[in-house]
């Protein structure tokens, strides 16, 4: 069974392993699309704090990670998950109900996010910090 999720992944934190050790656990083989750059600026109105050549070898050094690849445009999600050959697309319920429509193409499961650790939350503290 192959999985994909997407997400930025920026400052990695817990949370994200979190996510990603339980959507391997969904299947054999973990597929991860990173946003590009661009498309995080696109997104968040700012640049992510690490690149996404860093985001990349980051998650592409995790046990529970079989293969990156850049995640360039929202509005190519289904072809990437057609691309890849997914089985199930996997992503934290802050996404609830936002990828329903590709249950045409392969299984869709949101999963509870991790309390307490965000990017932001973590950009923050450190900005803060005397
Ligand atoms: N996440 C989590 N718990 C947290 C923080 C994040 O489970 N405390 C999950 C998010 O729900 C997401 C993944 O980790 O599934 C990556 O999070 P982000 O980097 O914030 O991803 P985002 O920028 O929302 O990008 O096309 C969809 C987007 O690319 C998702």
């Amino acid at each position: 069974m192959r999985i994909i999720t997407f997400g930025t992944f920026d400052v990695f934190h817990v949370g994200h392993v979190n996510i990603l050790e339980r959507a391997k656990a969904q299947g054999d083989y973990l597929i991860v699309g990173v946003s590009s750059d661009a498309l995080n600026f696109s997104k968040k109105g700012r640049n992510p704090i690490y690149s996404e050549h860093d985001r990349m070898q980051i998650l592409g050094a995790l046990k529970c990670v079989d293969e990156v690849f850049v995640e360039e445009s929202l509005e190519l999600k289904e072809q990437y998950i057609l691309e890849n050959k997914a089985d199930m697309l996997v992503m934290g319920d802050d996404w609830e109900g936002k990828f329903d429509h590709f249950r045409s193409v392969c299984q869709v499961v949101y999963m509870t996010r991790t309390p307490s650790i965000s990017t932001t939350a973590t950009i923050e503290i450190v900005k803060s910090l005397p």
